[in-house]
């Protein structure tokens, strides 16, 4: 018998145990749900030490037969059999541990934010504009007109900052229209978006999020312990500072110096090793890209000194891109130049740009993906794996 709390040995012997219950069991599908008054004894053959001996029981919900998925079979079945009958598969408690984790990692983010300051903030998913770049934005129909599903909290995060906030946090579904089927990505994920004030370059922002990362970590293994969830042992220690590697020094690692282009994830894994190896810790920055991969990024910050770089991180573990981030431009003027450069029409950016009209401080922020730091620290084959009903281009059910 399984419940939340784990799963319970009832032991029935026949002729000891009264017939009519004896019989009531035998006919109880799997999976059926049923409440049991008994009595607990201890028994050291049971995986708890203890069994129960049934007085009394009633079904509160049968079970159909045939179950589409086993759920105490050792056989594994398909992904895409597993999604499709996801509530049964969230029964195995090796799936259920997946979403402690992420309830302990959500709990572990939110008081790093909030120990620093931070305010949580909840802006709009409904966009007349997106912010990433049209081609993987959802269009939906939005009573007489077109609007767009979010694919980050990025302009509304940096006006809060134009309104004083200084420093907020969100934690809430991003959608892109991810045509490529991959491990790594999702139709929607949850962005872990932060946005800070007063900076003086990116490396205040790294900062902040190798911290939080750190902490977060920390807090996690501890609610983990706390909950006997077997992952608790399994999560690395993080170690700041995260060392720093400039993409020119990249490229130059991947054999390619000079290229200007944005890393595959072939790149980034290579990379991974490479930089693993030498310098010993598994989460590293990618730092200061060249301008011509991030064109499109209107609100990057290009160096005064030397604009053919912006400056913006990536930060990877192990090989995969964890977050992306960096300072932010908050002089109208280059502003304005930098989305003329991108070949945006500002009429459309009208409400994002008169936050910098009024008085905007110098920010920076990033986007973290939880789902892509799930899948990490699970150690996953699959992104879908660790959302409870993932969408992928083919998949809106169930
Ligand atoms: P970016 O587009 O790099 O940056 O996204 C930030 C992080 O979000 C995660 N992510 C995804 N996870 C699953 N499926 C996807 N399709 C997917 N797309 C992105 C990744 C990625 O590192 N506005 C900027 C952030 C910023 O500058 O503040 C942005 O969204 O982990």
């Amino acid at each position: 018998m399984r419940d939340g709390s784990g799963i319970a040995q009832i032991t029935l012997k026949k002729g000891a145990t009264d017939p009519q219950l004896f019989a009531l069991f035998a006919a109880t599908p799997r999976e059926s749900v049923i409440q049991v008054d008994g009595t607990v004894q201890a028994s050291p053959k049971a995986q708890r030490g203890v069994e129960v001996i049934p007085t009394r029981a009633e079904i509160l919900s049968q079970a159909e037969v045939p179950l589409p998925l086993g759920v105490a079979d050792k056989v594994g079945a398909e992904l895409d059999t597993r999604l499709n009958h996801r509530v049964i598969d969230l029964r195995k408690p090796a799936v259920r541990a997946i979403f402690e984790l992420r309830t302990a990692l959500l709990e572990g983010l939110r008081q790093s934010f909030l120990s620093r300051g931070f305010l949580e903030v909840e802006t709009p998913k409904l966009l007349r504009q997106g912010a990433e770049g049209g081609a993987t934005m959802f269009a939906v129909d939005y009573f007489d007109s077109p609007a767009y599903l979010a694919q980050s909290p990025q302009l509304y995060k940096q006006m809060l900052m134009s309104a004083g906030f200084e420093r907020v946090f969100e934690i809430a579904p991003a959608f892109r229209a991810e045509p490529s089927d991959t491990v790594r990505h999702l139709t929607e994920f949850s962005s872990v978006d932060g946005e800070i004030a007063y900076i003086r370059d990116a490396d205040d922002v790294r900062q902040v999020l190798e911290a939080i990362v750190t902490d977060t970590l920390a807090t996690t293994r501890a609610r983990l312990q706390s909950w006997g969830n077997a992952f608790a042992d399994k999560l690395p220690v993080a170690e700041p500072p995260f060392p720093r590697i400039p993409y020119t020094e990249c490229q130059e690692l991947l054999g390619t110096p000079g290229a200007e282009k944005d890393l595959s994830p072939e790149d980034e894994k290579r990379l991974g090793e490479v930089l693993v190896t030498k310098y010993g810790n598994p989460f590293y920055f990618l730092t200061d890209f060249p301008t011509s991969v991030k064109v499109g990024t209107f609100y990057a910050h290009r160096f005064d000194d030397r604009p053919q770089f912006v400056d913006y991180f990536d930060l990877d573990y192990r090989g995969l891109e964890l977050a992306s981030g960096g300072r932010r431009e908050h002089r109208f003027e280059q502003l304005m130049a930098n989305i003329r450069a991108a070949g945006v029409d500002p009429a459309t950016l009208e409400g994002y740009l008169e936050a910098f009209r009024f008085g905007m401080p110098p920010h920076g922020g990033w986007g973290f993906g939880l789902d892509r730091f799930t899948t990490v620290l699970a150690d996953l084959p699959n992104i879908r794996e660790s959302r409870l009903f993932p969408r992928d281009r083919y998949r809106l059910t169930p």
